[in-house]
């Protein structure tokens, strides 16, 4: 067999081995200032990277529902490389939100919103990644309600998924 046929071969075999789904295989990547967009094969954008502080790094990553719309945003917000929010989307606008406040790489506060109102905040005040607080908020952002959690745990957080 020549080495040309060979590698013809050797393709052929990747080709026919290739039936898991390759996310990037066919994607398009399309850069514009400090976005950069990523479509899918059927043209529909899969994650919109958006570099706020010039550093060639993306700070802002949106990911959208196969039907184009976004679902998540996840947030470096000091430009630090971590991820320290992340705002899951109902309807474009988030649902739930994710806070890692003190930067320690772990998230801390799981709030929930309806109609852009924080209406339940979930804290992790002693660093173990488990929530430990719970706060209801009323209409006009007043806390109604504090309760202490307590056991059985559960572990809440951990890395986010892409
Ligand atoms: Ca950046
Ligand atoms: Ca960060
Ligand atoms: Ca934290």
């Amino acid at each position: 067999m020549s080495r040309a046929a060979f590698a013809a071969f050797l393709m052929l075999g990747a080709a026919s081995c290739g039936r898991e789904p390759k996310p990037f295989a066919a994607a398009t990547l399309f850069e514009k200032g400090s976005y950069q967009a990523i479509y899918g094969p059927d043209g529909k954008i899969t994650r919109l990277l958006y570099d706020g502080n010039a550093d060639k790094r993306a700070d802002t990553v949106t990911l959208y529902h196969p039907n184009g719309t976004p679902r998540q945003i996840e947030i470096d917000t000091d430009y630090d490389g971590v991820v320290d929010r992340i705002e899951h989307l109902e309807g474009q606008r988030p649902a739930r939100v994710e806070v890692d406040s003190d930067r320690d790489g772990r998230m801390d506060r799981w709030q929930i919103r309806s109609e852009d109102r924080l209406v339940q905040e979930e804290l992790d005040t002693d660093g173990d990644g488990v929530a430990d607080r719970c706060l209801r908020y009323g209409r006009g952002a007043d806390l109604i309600e504090l309760d202490v959690l307590g056991p059985p745990r559960t572990p809440r957080g951990g890395r986010p998924a892409h």
